[in-house]
């Protein structure tokens, strides 16, 4: 029998999630790679304003509740703080961070900081109760774009590490999506990842998790999963898009 053990740097609560919901996914990968790295002790994680407001409850690591969009900029100071004890991540969804977090997103990555970002995209604001992201799709219907998305109306989507990756600072970026078992591992290993540059020193990793919202996409868990694939991969494709190391040819 395979038992699957729940990661130590999960908390042992509930979590409030819609069923179908793939924050809860993100989040144990997250924890995985701080158990794996053996970082818990050391590791300060800034929760956003959003569905995942209640990260805080659900790792067992040191957390930090950040004004909406304003967690890179807190994570800039703890981790400035202590630069060779402290692990910092930021944990955002696509309104905290590609909206009203833009900002601090993008000076971040032009620092470099040397910080670790998960970057929920569900192309939604989920916590709020659906309306259009920067991230919604052409076509997409939400509560502030009832007709579908238009972009002589709205503009367009954002895309968030092709956009990143023109800047010179960020290390690390990847887009990944956690719709099935084999895209779940290549999402643990980029998370994983983006937390082993931040020990090596290398600065700003920001790893972009395609994510689902059955409750606001209003469709059942499967179909939203199968959304991805149809809907969201083509408008955001998987890949890496920065990996600075590799690029000069370092074997890490
Ligand atoms: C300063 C401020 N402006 C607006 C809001 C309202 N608000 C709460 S969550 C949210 C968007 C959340 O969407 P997203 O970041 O995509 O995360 P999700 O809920 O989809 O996981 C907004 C606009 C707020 N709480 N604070």
């Amino acid at each position: 029998m395979v038992v699957f053990d729940k990661p130590h740097a999960l908390a042992d609560v509930p979590m409030h999630y819609c069923p179908g919901c793939t924050h809860g996914i993100i989040h144990r990968l997250v924890a995985e790679a701080i158990d794996e790295l053996g970082i818990e002790g050391r590791t300060i994680g800034i929760a956003p304003v959003g569905c995942s407001v209640f990260a805080y409850n659900y790792f067992n690591c040191d957390m930090i509740e950040a004004a909406h969009g304003r967690a890179p900029a807190i994570a800039t100071g703890v981790k400035r703080a202590d630069p060779e004890n402290h692990v910092v991540f930021t944990y955002q969804g696509d309104g905290d961070l590609a909206s009203i977090g833009m900002a601090e997103t993008v000076h971040a990555a032009a620092r470099n900081e040397n910080i670790t970002v998960i970057f929920v995209n569900n192309a939604i604001y989920g916590m709020t109760g659906g309306q259009m992201a920067p991230t919604s799709l052409v076509g997409q219907v939400t509560q502030t774009s009832p007709y579908g998305r238009d972009p002589q109306h709205c503009g367009y989507p954002i895309r968030v590490c092709e956009m990143l990756a023109q800047l010179e600072g960020p290390e690390y970026l990847e887009r990944v999506t956690v719709n099935n078992v084999k895209n779940i591992r290549k999402a643990k290993a980029a998370i994983k990842k983006a937390f082993q540059n931040q020990l090596d020193g290398k600065g700003f990793s920001l790893v972009e998790v395609v994510s689902s919202c059955p409750t606001n996409w209003g469709m059942t868990p499967q179909a939203a999963l199968k959304w991805i694939d149809e809907k969201m991969l083509p408008q955001y494709p998987l890949g890496v898009y920065k990996d600075r190391s590799a690029e000069q040819g370092e074997t890490k």
